[in-house]
């Protein structure tokens, strides 16, 4: 469960950096839909993260694999860890899926 809620964190600073941010928040969501919405809004993210983490091969990001990718892109992120991405750290990372796969 502590695994959920960090992970669930963590999409929320994706979501908040991510390029589209001015966007109203929706009044509610949860985890799947916020880390999704990541990976739909940018192909470089979503191709990377349907080659590495689309487990069972549908070429559809579910949720639960969404959210793993979006833990595993802010892991690659946040070059100095300290927990938030800024949007220079978005495009660093960004570029260096783009150029590493
Ligand atoms: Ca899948
Ligand atoms: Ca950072």
């Amino acid at each position: 469960m502590a695994r959920y809620i960090a992970r669930y964190i963590a999409s929320l600073w994706l979501f908040a950096v991510a390029p589209l941010s001015a966007q109203p928040m929706p009044a509610r969501f949860d985890v799947a839909p916020a880390a999704q919405q990541i990976f739909e809004r940018d192909w470089v993210l979503m191709n990377w993260a349907l080659k590495f983490y689309d487990t069972n091969r549908d070429i559809l990001l579910e949720p639960p694999e969404a959210a793993i990718a979006a833990a595993e892109f802010r892991k690659i992120a946040d070059a100095d860890s300290d927990g938030r991405i800024t949007p220079q750290e978005y495009r660093a990372a960004r570029e260096f899926i783009l150029a590493r796969y």
